[in-house]
Formats: structure tokens, sequence, C-alpha cells
């Protein structure tokens, strides 16, 4: 390690004072303008983990659905995972260590995770289509090569992108070609060898309109049109030609207003989708002839894909075991139909990407949504052998099932949840089994909802358990949900602290849409008198 060079350059990447940033969920966050100590530090930590798993690290430059101002940073792991939680302890300590201390901080990371020093480094990078993206990204690249590390920068790039060239890169190639073309490729082929047999009555079943939020899904969708044009004709709006990322457009926006994006032109009937602003989550939505709006969320995509792959797996025979992976969040009918209709198990972990990721590799085929749009489905080593050698048997049901398979094993992005791939798969499934959008909405109807959002004063005062379902701190608050649930039919709802918003987060459904609303209110005024609400009591009334 050269020191001196380290501390030649580190001069320039000053820590604003008094400044402290968490290594959350989504990496690190906040106004661009904040940043430039963090990226050049996440390319020194980079280089360190890339020496310590001896293979390629990811590093993405982007801050997905937050306004355009910000940026963000993470790093991910050699299969093309979130970095190992003990790992995030290590980037929040390096990017929160005075200037003066960097030095010292480097070196006990490194002593505490046996880094050999002598190994080569490699890191990749990726960024958003932020106005700061490319500056930020060039200070990433200077941490990595200060501490010698080589660099591969992938420039603009969506985030699951990013995910897939590193999986590709740890995997000697086995996991596809670590290019875009590579992806489009890949990803191109699997839609349109599944799509083969679709019937298709009318041109309309394979046309879809995507709100791309004014992000880099726009650039990347729009270079890979041409590899499935034969199966799909996509229509890009907020392309970001004109308006601003991510706003009033986007998969969060369309989400949290359960309203469409502006800028788009939608047509009754029409299925149209958005992504949010690095493409790794999507939602679906149309308007009926009335004029009303209908959003398939993250948990409609469950369902719609957990059916399709239960389906092709009776039809292949094998003792294939299936879970699918929901947070609190999922809605109740969601989980009922999982569990009723489609007979599959259902699981519930903390939110989080990396948790329910996690989970989901514990099966043979591992669905995995968050109610968001983020999701993807694992399929485990065993089962993907299965499937392939099924598909090289004699031509029958089986096989062509078996073959289906193959297919959609290679169209999910088994990194991460990916806008992209997840599109495609749905377009498939839909075009495979004949399904209009509102046949698909139709599977079930979401019961009524209303998330809200309550300051105070520390929200670590909240602390959950059961996979963020019930509160064990502070003293009473539980009690008192568990009292006001009860005053309403079909009802369930929980509080947690938000890993990214300095906010405490309130989740109610209920019977009716007055019902849902009216306990949110009251679990937040709970919240706000139990756990030292600041600023003004919560408002009733939508
Ligand atoms: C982050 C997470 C997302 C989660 C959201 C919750 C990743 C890549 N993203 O965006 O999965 O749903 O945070 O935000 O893990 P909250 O804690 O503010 O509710
Ligand atoms: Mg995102």
């Amino acid at each position: 390690m050269d020191l001196d060079a380290l501390t030649k350059h580190a001069a320039f990447y000053a820590k604003p004072d008094g400044l402290i940033l968490q290594y959350g969920t989504a990496g690190f966050r906040t106004k661009a303008e904040h940043l430039d100590h963090v990226m050049f530090r996440m390319g020194l930590l980079a280089v360190l983990r890339s020496k310590q798993t001896k293979s390629t690290i990811g590093v993405m430059v982007t801050a997905s659905h937050n306004p355009e101002e910000d940026n963000g940073v993470k790093l991910v792991d050699p299969l093309g995972e979130m970095l190992a939680p003990s790992w995030e302890e290590h980037a929040t300590c390096l990017a929160n260590s005075e200037d003066q201390n960097l030095q010292s901080v480097l070196m006990d990371i490194s002593e505490k995770v046996a880094v050999n020093l002598h190994q080569d480094a490699f890191v990749v990078i990726g960024r958003d289509t932020r106005p700061s993206s490319e500056k930020l990204s060039q200070s990433v690249i200077d941490g990595v090569t200060v501490l010698g590390g080589q660099v591969h920068d992938y420039g603009l790039l969506t985030t699951p992108q990013l995910h897939y060239m590193v999986y590709c890169r740890n995997t000697s190639g086995q996991y596809g070609e670590a290019t875009t073309e590579g992806y489009y490729k890949k990803l191109s082929k699997a839609f349109v060898e599944l799509t083969g047999q679709a019937f298709c009555s009318g041109d309309d079943h394979r046309k879809l309109k995507v709100d791309c939020a004014n992000g880099i899904g726009a650039l990347k969708l729009g270079e890979m049109k041409p590899y499935f044009s034969q199966g799909l004709s996509v229509q890009l709006f907020n392309d970001g030609s004109g308006g601003k990322l991510n706003y009033y457009c986007g998969a969060d926006f369309v989400k949290t207003h359960q309203k469409p994006p502006q800028g788009i032109e939608m047509k009754s009937n029409e299925r149209c989708c958005s992504f949010d602003g690095d493409a790794d989550r999507i939602v679906y939505y149309y308007q009926d002839v009335d004029g009303h709006f209908h959003l398939l969320d993250g948990d409609k995509i469950a369902t719609l894909i957990s059916s399709f792959l239960k389906e092709l797996v009776l039809e292949i025979g094998e003792s294939l075991n299936i879970g699918v992976v929901q947070t609190a969040y999922a809605n109740g009918s969601s989980t009922r139909y999982l569990e009723e209709v489609v007979k599959v198990p259902v699981y519930c972990t903390k939110t989080g990407v990396k948790h329910l990721h996690h989970k989901a590799q514990e099966f043979d085929i591992g669905v995995y949504f968050e109610a968001n749009g983020h999701g993807t489905v694992l399929f485990s080593k065993a089962a993907e052998t299965k499937i392939k050698q099924l598909a090289k048997e004699l031509e029958d049901k089986k096989s062509k099932a078996a073959k289906m398979l193959e297919n959609v094993i290679d169209l999910f992005n088994q990194a991460t949840g990916d806008a992209i791939s997840d599109m495609l798969v749905i377009e498939a499934v839909l075009a495979l089994k004949g399904l209009t959008i509102q046949q698909w909405d139709a599977l079930y109807t979401d019961l009524p909802n209303r998330q809200l959002k309550v300051k105070v004063a520390d929200r670590q005062v909240i602390s959950t358990t059961d996979a963020e379902r019930q509160a064990v701190k502070p003293p009473g608050l539980q009690e008192a949900i568990n009292d006001l649930v009860k005053k309403y039919k079909l009802s369930r709802a929980f509080v947690r602290p938000s890993g990214t918003e300095d906010i405490v987060r309130v989740y109610a459904e209920a019977d009716s849409q007055e019902s849902a609303d009216s306990l949110a209110y009251e679990v937040s005024l709970a919240v706000f008198h139990l756990a030292g609400g600041v600023g003004e009591r919560p408002q009733s009334g939508f």
C-alpha cells in the first residue's frame, strides 16, 4: 500500500465537518454534493473486499428513486449480491472516519478481515444518468487506483446490469458474457424462445408502454429493443429527453401515490409499466373505461409468476420445491391467494432486498418480490441441472415444460431484481397464458391499505420482531396497536423505523379504504405519543 499516494489523493476528498452517514439497505444515499469523500473511500474499500474475496467487486453510483439532486453508492459482492452485512459496518466506519484517521481505519479493517495486501484487486463500476454521477464515479476510480486496484468502468448501466456483470466475471463467463450486448442477447434469446409458442390474438397483446422515470432504464431499454422486437414492441415514455429524473414519474411515484405518472399517454385498458430511476423495480397499471386507475404491484407480479412456475413444475413432474418470499408490506389478499389458491408456502422477511434474496436461496425455486416492485426468482444449482437435463429428453409435454423453465431461468436476473428482466418475464407469461392485464388484475382484489409517516426524535426507540410485524419497544406500543386493530374487519397494522429516511413508517390494511385510513391514523397517533413524536401531530383525513 503506497501510503504517501493515499494521503496525497485523500487531500482532494475532505470529509465535510460533522457529516455522519450510514451504509443502509441501499448503501449510502444523500445530497450529491456531500458524497465525494464517500465515493473515494468506497473505491478504497472495494479494493480491500476484492483482495479478500479474490474476486471482482462492483461499485454502483446511483440513488435509485431519490430526487435527481441526491446520489448514492453501493458495493456488489462476488456473486452479484448485496455487500455482506459485516462489511456494511466497515463501509460505515470508513465513510465516517475523520480525514486524519483514514489510513489507520483502513489498516484496521485490513487487519480485521485478514486481507492479503499483495493480492490483486479488480473493481467494476457503473453509474446512473444523474448529472452528478460521472464526477462521483471518477472519485471511486481514484480510490481504487490509488490502492493499486484495476478498474473497468462500464459507464452508464442500470443497477441490475452491474450486478449481472459482476456475477458473469466471477463465474468465468458461465452465467453470461460480461458486456451490455451479452446481457441483451442472453435475455432476448430466452424471451423470444419462450414466447415463440405463444398464441397471439391481435397486435395489442404484444404492445407495452413503459415509463422510464427519465432515467437509465430508457437508455438501456432503448438499446435492447431491437434484440427482442419480434416478440414485443415497447414504447418508451419519460425517456430523459425532457423531464427530470423520478419527478412525478417512475415506479416509486406510481406505487406511493397510486396514480399514473406524468408524461405517459394512457388509453383505457392499455398495458403500461413504470421502472424506477435505476431500473431495479417495476410496477404495472392500466386505466379502465371509467377512468379508474388499477395498480399491479410487486405482490400481483409475484402471484402471476408463482402460478406460472407452479404449473410448469407440476407438468415436469419433479419434486422441486417453490417458496415465495414477501415482506410485511405484502397485501393480505396476495398472501392468502398464494397460500390458498396457488398453494405455495409463503415466508415473510424484514424489508430490504438482501433479506428476501437470502431467504429465497433456501428453495429449489425461490420467488421474491417486495410490494414496491423489486424482485426476481432464484433457481438452485440442483434445480437448474435437473431442468436442463429434462429439457434435453425426447419431445413430449414434460420436456416442453422443462424447455420453458430453462428459458425462464435465463430470463430472470439471478443476481438481483431487474425491471427489464421482470418486464420480459411478465410479458412472456401474459402471452403464453393469453391473459389481458385486466384478467391478471382480477386474480385477487387488494385489501384497501394506507401508509403514513411519523416524525419522532429518535426512530431507533422503535424496535421490532417477527419480520417487523410486532413492535417490542417502546413499551405499550404493540398493545395499543393490537387494541386498534381489533376495531376493524380484516385488519392488520405494523410500524417500523425507515431504513432510508429519518421517520417511522406506519402500514394499515382493512376491509374498506375508510377503515384502513382511520386505522393508519390511529396507529400513527399511538406512535407519536409513545415513541416521542416531534413537530405537528399526525392529521386525519386523506
Ligand atoms: C431500500 C431497499 C428496498 C426497501 C426500501 C425500504 C434495497 C436495494 N433497497 O430502497 O428493498 O424496500 O429501502 O425503505 O435493499 P424504508 O426502509 O425507507 O421503508
Ligand atoms: Mg432502484
